[in-house]
């Protein structure tokens, strides 16, 4: 019989449900393995027969406990998540037999340590840069090494042929989560950013691949059944890419508020948006170099150089007729916020495109002031 949390009264209907869904297949005996990162190879969790569930705070839950242990100074996200984990308001934590990291940014790296202490965590050393001769076969690597861990962890073994199908079924998820970002190339787009974003995090309650694209294909068929050609003689709203930090803390005060003052998000330039997700893993060769290959390919501000995101931004651009860019950065994320200055440039004199940069938390204390820089963004473009 599995122990509720001795705060579980406390938790609101979303932890709720998600801790209740957990614990079903739990009691199926199902193994649940932690992560916090896009760079993380999920298909070696699969192989193993676990069930891999997001760790990433995107709230100002777990800010205050995780004060008392990490300085204020730090990213909002690691806060979020340490805090959540120490103080066992995250039935995912709860129900984690084992957390698999990377070493991406120097807080992250830092607070697995820490997380050491209350669960096993594996951290993958993640290469720092994409190019060089060594770094694709120091991934593989370090890819091998995590596989034996896993399986040595769960008692199992991580044969070639079950991370096959590992990555044939991840791909198929892949491809789901890129039709359901797609419907927004229409113009306009039948469904806002802000709804988008929410089915798409709502994945992270179904627990069984079949679930997820079964829930995505019927999103995306209802999303293209609202779609109104005859609106496009319309005025045209805005049409807007956020790009910078992963934004799930912030929806409500950026995403939800632009569209409410008459603009777009049309697409989602983060690390788990569809140009990621438009990047498969290679089925027909090595799996374990397929996967080295595919993963080290994401694009993210942790990578120096990382000119890869820039390419991967102007053809977003162009496939979603984007108007003008976003880019929020989390308040003490060094690499997103050093390389916004290459954004900005980018964007605003390479391609020609407005451009404005929001710098916050997950805390409402900017809300007006940011309202306030979006309508006058707004007022510029339209
Ligand atoms: S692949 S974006 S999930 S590292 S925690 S870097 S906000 S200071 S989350 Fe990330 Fe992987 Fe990259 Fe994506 Fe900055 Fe905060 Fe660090 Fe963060």
């Amino acid at each position: 019989m599995i122990k509720l949390p001795d705060n579980f009264e406390t938790f609101d209907e979303k932890r709720k449900k998600g801790f209740i869904e957990l614990m079903k297949e739990k009691e199926k005996g199902k193994k649940v393995v932690g992560i916090f990162c896009t760079y993380t190879p999920v298909e070696l969790i699969l192989a193993a027969g676990a069930v891999s569930v997001s760790l990433c705070g995107n709230s100002e839950l777990g800010i205050s406990e995780a004060e008392a242990i990490l300085p204020k100074t730090l990213c909002p996200l690691i806060k979020s998540s340490f805090g959540l984990a120490i103080s066992d308001k995250c039935p995912y934590f709860y129900f984690s037999d084992m957390i698999l990291a990377e070493t991406t940014c120097d807080g992250k790296k830092k607070m697995y340590e820490l997380l050491n202490e209350i669960k096993p965590v594996h951290v993958m050393h993640l290469p720092q840069g994409q190019n060089g001769p060594l770094a694709v076969l120091a991934w593989k690597e370090q890819i091998k090494q995590t596989a034996k861990y896993i399986g040595d962890f769960f008692n199992t073994e991580i044969t070639e042929e079950k991370l096959h199908n590992a990555i044939v079924e991840r791909n198929r998820i892949r491809k789901a989560k890129l039709k359901a970002y797609e419907v927004t190339k229409l113009v306009p787009s039948p469904v806002s950013g802000y709804e988008l974003s929410s089915v798409i995090e709502a994945t992270d309650f179904h627990f069984t691949d079949d679930d997820i694209v079964e829930y995505l294909e019927s999103k995306t068929k209802e999303f293209l059944s609202m779609y109104k050609p005859q609106d496009s003689n319309k005025k045209r709203r805005p049409r807007l890419m956020l790009t910078g930090c992963p934004h799930t803390g912030v929806r409500d005060k950026i995403i939800n508020k632009v569209e409410a003052l008459g603009a777009d998000i049309v697409v989602l330039d983060s690390c788990a948006g569809p140009r990621t997700q438009r990047m498969l893993v290679d089925e027909t060769k090595d799996p374990y170099e397929a996967l080295a290959e595919k993963y080290l390919k994401i694009n993210c501000s942790v990578m120096t150089p990382n000119d890869g995101r820039f390419e991967d931004m102007k053809s977003i651009i162009e496939e979603y007729k984007v108007d003008g860019v976003i880019e929020m950065v989390l308040f003490a994320c060094h690499t997103f916020a050093i390389e916004a200055h290459k954004t900005k440039k980018y964007i605003s004199e390479e391609l020609g495109l407005p451009y404005i940069r929001i710098n916050t938390d997950f805390s409402s204390s900017d809300s007006a002031q940011i309202q306030t820089r979006l309508e006058a963004f707004l007022e510029m473009i339209s």
